[in-house]
């Protein structure tokens, strides 16, 4: 390692800590990273929950490369290549029925600004611009644009940040330890949390709310699996007020839970669903919001020589993003990625559950091919003990990701039950070793 490390400010990192002793890949393949130190380190995590087809797939590297020589750039506004109309297409056939219109991005962060705006403006084309209140639920993780933040519930993203959006509220969260520690797939208790949203609506009125946004599993803040219900009553609930729901899926989307989408395996359509991460495998920075044709054709509306919705960005569907992205859902149906975690869940459920009993572990929950394991935080220091257990788990050749005090996995779709193996235990030994 030769470069300074001086001048990149590093993001979600602690800088000073990890200058004193760098990690750093340098090369990636299939289910391993490599360190700049030849170390091969089993990726437990996709990379950062996107790498959903494993790492340097040739069909979507040749893709990209092509695509540079071929066209590098086009401008999305008022212009068009034709990989952009492929790309939508292909994304809206994977949707839940009747999803079918795509808004291309460049990141998660972007594809909620767009579908809070796409909401806000809905509701003003149709007449109801009083509709301007935005609904999120506590522990939520939306990105980290203003938007996000605001309808986001992790203080620590929120609090160094002013105000935010004004006209915000936030639903109660679905973490409950008490009645549902270590649950196997959908915890049985809490359907009833979806209620708050009625108390919501008693305070503000319903005439003045334009979208309810979550997550159907949420990831970041600790991966907490949506009771059984919970994600139906909240539907019926904006369908008896008139509200938009938003189903972040960006990291849920493109085969996490062992269908396409989440709203799939639980069988519930939202109006919007904001992705990005597995849409590209990753590979080139990329987002989408899926928008029920309905919001669509709402906009369609005026004279037809005038902009229909004043929003986008200059990378939305750049040429190598659209190339990666055909070529990812072209490996993902050749390998039947998309509904592999369904076929992995049990064995990976057991594997992530054989870790109860083990020093510290007060909770264990997954979905498909995610598992969080809650680790009881040290005294005085919260966080520190699932960090000790990232970084030893690094040493022994296994990448995790942390929140909080919780340890999670969401490996890439492609591991084998060998590999899940492998990642479960070192994970274990290194509970044990930190305890
Ligand atoms: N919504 C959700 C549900 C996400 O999980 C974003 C929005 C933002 O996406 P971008 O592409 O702007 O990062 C995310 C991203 C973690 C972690 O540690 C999770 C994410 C990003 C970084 C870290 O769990 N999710
Ligand atoms: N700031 C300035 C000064 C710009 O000109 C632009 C785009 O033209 C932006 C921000 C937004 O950049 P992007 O479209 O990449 O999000």
């Amino acid at each position: 390692m030769t470069a300074n490390l001086d001048a990149y400010w590093m993001p979600f990192t602690a800088n000073r800590q990890f200058k004193k002793a760098p990690r750093l890949f340098t090369k990636a393949d299939g289910m391993h990273f490599w360190t700049d130190d030849g170390r091969e380190v089993l990726d437990g995590v996709a990379g950062l929950w996107c790498v959903n087809a494993g790492h340097a797939r040739p069909r979507i590297v040749k893709a990209i490369a092509e695509q540079a020589a071929e066209l590098d750039f086009a401008p999305p506004f008022q212009m068009a290549h034709p990989k952009a109309f492929e790309l939508a297409s292909r994304v809206a056939e994977l949707a839940p029925k009747g999803m079918n219109k795509v808004f291309f991005t460049n990141s998660g962060s972007e594809s909620v600004e767009t579908a809070l705006k796409i909401a806000l403006a809905y509701h003003r084309v149709r007449g109801e611009a009083h509709r301007t209140r935005l609904i999120g639920r506590e522990r939520g993780y939306h990105g980290v644009n203003f938007g996000g933040i605001s309808v986001g519930g992790m203080v620590a993203n929120r609090k160094m940040f002013g105000t935010m959006l004004g006209g915000v509220d936030h639903i109660r969260h679905t973490h409950d330890p008490l009645r549902n520690a270590f649950s196997v797939g959908q915890p049985a208790h809490g359907a009833e949390l979806a209620d708050d949203l009625e108390r919501l609506c008693a305070l503000h009125d319903p005439s003045t709310i334009a979208a309810v946004i979550v997550e159907p599993v949420a990831g970041s803040t600790g991966v907490l699996v949506p009771p059984q219900g919970y994600l139906q009553r909240l539907r019926e609930l904006c369908d008896k007020h008139g509200i938009l729901l938003i189903f972040d899926e960006v990291i849920t989307g493109f085969g996490r839970t062992g269908q396409a989408f989440a709203a799939q395996t639980f069988g519930v359509t939202p109006d919007l669903i904001t992705c990005a991460k597995g849409l590209t495998n990753g590979c080139v920075p990329m987002g989408a919001v899926i928008a029920k044709q309905g919001i669509y054709d709402t906009f369609m509306q005026g004279p037809e020589h005038l902009i229909e919705f004043f929003h986008g960005y200059t990378y939305s569907a750049h040429p190598l993003a659209c190339a990666a992205g055909l070529a990812t859902l072209d490996t993902y149906a050749e390998e039947g990625l998309l509904t592999r975690a369904a076929e992995l869940e049990g064995y990976f459920a057991e594997a992530v559950h054989s870790l109860k009993g083990l020093p510290n572990v007060i909770d264990i929950r997954n979905i498909g091919l995610v598992g969080g394991i809650e680790l009881s935080p040290r005294p005085g220091a919260p966080t520190q003990r699932a960090f000790d257990v990232f970084l030893d788990c690094y040493q022994a050749g296994v990448l995790v990701r942390t929140t909080g005090d919780t340890v999670a996995l969401s490996p890439p779709l492609i591991i084998s039950r060998a590999q899940i193996d492998q990642l479960v235990d070192i994970v274990g030994t290194a509970i044990k070793r930190v305890a």
